[in-house]
């Protein structure tokens, strides 16, 4: 078996900050101990039949292996910790909730997250969006408050660290900055848990390595055609 291929921005506009998609899959490939290459897309390339062809929304991050490709970085993870002990547990009922908790941060917490940037980003300059902002707000916050009570003093959501508690926390973390996830101490500690696990940093570094690197230098696949 080869070496999985994913797909990450020729240059993330976070620069370097973690919050694409790709870092979530990266942090999956570094927890199960997976190596992995990256291929670089530019926004341009997203849009492009080659690209289309692994993900027909035209976005990152994807995965190749073998005859397999794959979109969705939900789907992703749980392909990867399926196929690999460490993410997902052994017992059949454990691995549901777990899986549940997967789907729960990208169907139930992201799109509320997903809307703020939306409201202050895209539409932030339209007559009604000051108007319009708290009520996008408070609903984002209604599933953290739901959240932070069911996760309590707990370390992780259903006993050991899980796919479910790494797809939650990257959710959460793209919250951050907008110092709305400090206002949950107990979800700000629980992402703060996520982010010392030795696999999250090898993967946060990878990342900002690969969005601060020098073009010619680049350790990547950036020469084999499809980034330039
Ligand atoms: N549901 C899909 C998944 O989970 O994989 C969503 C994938 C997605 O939104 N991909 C984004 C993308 O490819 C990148 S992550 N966008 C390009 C396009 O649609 O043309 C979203 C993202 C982008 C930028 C920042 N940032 O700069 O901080 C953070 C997150």
């Amino acid at each position: 078996m080869g070496k999985p291929i994913i797909t990450a921005f020729d240059r993330s506009p976070d620069g370097g900050r973690g919050l694409a998609r790709d870092t979530r899959v990266r942090w999956a490939l570094e927890e199960v101990g997976q190596p992995y290459e990256v291929r670089p897309v530019t926004f341009d390339a997203l849009k492009q039949a080659t690209h289309l062809a692994r993900n027909p929304f035209g976005q990152i991050p994807t995965f190749e292996l073998d005859d397999l490709t794959l979109f969705e970085s939900g789907s992703i993870i749980l392909h990867l910790a399926q196929r690999h002990s460490g993410l997902l547990p052994d017992d059949p009922d454990a691995r549901a909730r777990a899986i549940s908790w997967m789907f729960a941060a990208v169907s139930s917490v992201e799109p509320g997250i997903l809307e703020y940037f939306n409201a202050r980003m895209i539409e932030g300059d339209q007559p009604w969006a000051a108007e319009r902002l708290p009520i996008v707000i408070e609903r984002a916050r209604r599933p953290l408050r739901q959240l932070a009570a069911c996760l309590g003093e707990s370390e992780w959501l259903d006993g050991a660290f899980s796919a479910g508690d790494l797809m939650m926390v990257s959710v959460l973390l793209r919250f951050r900055p907008s110092g709305i996830l400090d206002e949950f101490p107990i979800l700000a500690a629980y992402v703060a848990r996520g982010e010392a696990r030795p696999a999250y940093k090898r993967a946060f570094d990878a990342q900002l390595a690969f969005n601060t690197r020098v073009a010619d230098e680049a350790g990547d696949l950036r020469n084999q055609g499809e980034a330039r």
